[in-house]
C-alpha cells in the first residue's frame, strides 16, 4: 500500500495538535476575543484539527476508526476545554462588575442643587416687594439700563447744567456721531416716563432694576438696585401715598406697629417731595423696627411734578399721582442685619450661605415672606 498514509506520523500529529491547542488556550488566559479566535483557529470548517481528519479519507476501516475516535476525542477535548474556558471568563467578568458597581445603600442621600444652593439676599428682597405691590395691584415694569440723557434727566425735570446732574455722578459713554451722550441710568424712573408714554392713565407699577452712579465706598457701590412705584389717576393724593407706604413697609418689615414720618425734601422730578423715616431702637449693631424713640430714613416720595407728567404726554391739568423710590440693597441690609454692603457684590459662598435663602421658599404674603 503505497499511498497509504504514515501512520506513526499521523499518530504524532494528533498529539502535537492536542499540545500545541492546550499551549495556545494557555496564553488565551481571560482574553475572550483571543479565546474565539483559538476556537476557529483550531475547531473552524478549515481549522488546524478538522485538517487532520482530512487524512482519514486515505485509510483503510480498520484505521479509520482507530484514528477517528482519536481525533474526534481531541476535538471532544478541545471543544469541552473552550467551553469551560469561556465559562470562566464570563465568572470573572460578572465578579468584577458587582465588585464595580457596588453601591453603599446605607450611605446618606447626596442633596440637590436645588436643595444646597441659596438665593441671593438682593433677589430675595427683590421678590419680596415685587410680591408685596402686586398683592396691592401694581404692575411690574422694566426697561433699559443704557438710557439717554432725556430719559434719566431731561424728561424728570432736571433743568440743563443743573447741579443735580452732577450730584448723580453719572456714568457716560463716549459721544456719537451727533455728540449725544448715553449713560448708565441713574435711578429707575426713566422706566416711568417710558411706561407713561407708552401707555394712557391711570397707572399703577412699580419699577425694579438695576441703577449705576460713580461711587464707591462702604455705604455705596458703583452698581445698587432701586424700587420705584408710581401710580397716576386723576385723584390720586398724599393720603394714598401715605395709605400705600405704611402698607408695604409694615408687610415688609412683618411688623405690625411700623410708625412713619414724612420729612420734607426735595427731587426735582416730585412737589411736593419728602424723605420717609421709620420708628426704630438702636441697639448697638442692631436696629429694631417699629420700637424705640429713634428713626431710621428708608425711602423718598412725592406727587409726580406737572413737568413731568408733561413730558410723558400725560395731561396734568386732568391727572395726578404719587411716587416714591427706594434702594433694594439698604432694604436687604436693614432687613436681614447685613453689615458691608460690599459682601452683595463679592460672590463669598460662605456669605452666601449664611445670608442666602432656600430656593423653594419663595416670598408670598400668604405664606410670609422671609420664612
Ligand atoms: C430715593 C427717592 C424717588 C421718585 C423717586 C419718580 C419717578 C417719576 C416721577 C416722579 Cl417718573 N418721581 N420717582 C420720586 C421720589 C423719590 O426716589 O431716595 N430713591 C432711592
Amino acid at each position: 500500500m503505497t499511498d497509504s498514509p504514515d501512520l506513526e506520523n499521523i499518530s504524532l500529529q494528533i498529539q502535537q495538535a492536542r499540545a500545541k491547542f492546550e499551549g495556545q488556550l494557555d496564553s488565551v488566559g481571560t482574553d475572550s476575543v483571543a479565546l474565539e479566535s483559538l476556537r476557529v483557529l483550531a475547531l473552524g470548517k478549515t481549522g488546524y484539527i478538522n485538517e487532520l481528519a482530512k487524512q482519514l479519507g486515505k485509510m483503510n476501516a480498520e484505521d479509520r476508526s482507530k484514528f477517528g475516535s482519536l481525533i474526534n476525542a481531541l476535538k471532544q477535548d478541545a471543544t469541552w476545554r473552550i467551553a469551560e474556558r469561556k465559562q470562566s471568563i464570563e465568572g470573572i467578568r460578572i465578579k468584577q462588575r458587582l465588585a464595580n458597581e457596588r453601591i453603599d445603600v446605607t450611605a446618606p442621600v447626596r442633596a440637590s442643587a436645588l436643595e444646597t444652593g441659596r438665593i441671593h439676599p438682593l433677589s430675595q428682597v427683590w421678590d419680596e416687594v415685587v410680591a408685596i405691590f402686586a398683592d396691592m395691584g401694581f404692575a411690574v415694569e422694566q426697561g433699559p439700563d443704557i438710557e439717554t440723557d432725556h430719559y434719566n434727566f431731561g424728561a424728570l425735570n432736571f433743568p440743563e447744567g443743573h447741579p443735580a446732574r452732577e450730584m448723580h455722578d453719572t456714568f457716560y459713554f463716549e459721544p456719537d456721531a451727533s455728540g449725544a451722550r448715553k449713560l448708565l441710568r441713574t435711578h429707575t424712573s426713566p422706566v416711568q416716563v417710558r411706561t407713561m408714554e407708552a401707555g394712557e392713565p391711570p397707572f399703577r407699577f412699580i419699577c425694579p432694576g438695576r441703577t449705576y452712579r460713580c461711587d464707591s465706598d462702604q455705604t455705596h457701590t458703583p452698581q445698587f438696585h432701586q424700587i420705584e412705584g408710581l401710580v397716576v389717576d386723576e385723584t390720586t393724593h398724599l393720603g394714598h401715598l401715605k395709605w400705600t407706604l405704611e402698607e408695604f413697609l409694615r408687610a415688609f418689615f412683618e411688623v405690625e406697629g411700623v410708625e412713619l414720618r414724612m420729612r420734607p425734601s426735595f427731587f426735582p422730578f416730585t412737589e411736593p417731595s419728602m424723605e420717609v423715616d421709620v420708628r426704630c431702637a438702636r441697639l448697638g449693631n442692631e436696629i429694631r423696627i417699629g420700637e424705640g424713640d429713634d428713626w431710621l430714613e428708608i425711602l423718598g416720595c412725592g406727587m409726580v411734578h406737572p413737568n413731568v407728567l408733561r413730558s410723558s404726554g400725560i395731561d396734568p391739568e386732568k391727572y395726578q399721582g404719587f411716587a416714591f423710590g427706594m434702594g433694594i440693597d439698604r432694604l436687604a441690609m436693614l432687613k436681614y442685619g447685613i453689615p458691608d454692603l460690599r459682601a452683595f457684590f463679592e460672590s463669598d459662598l460662605r456669605w452666601l450661605k449664611h445670608y442666602g435663602f432656600a430656593a423653594l421658599d419663595v416670598p408670598t404674603l400668604a405664606g410670609g415672606l422671609s420664612s
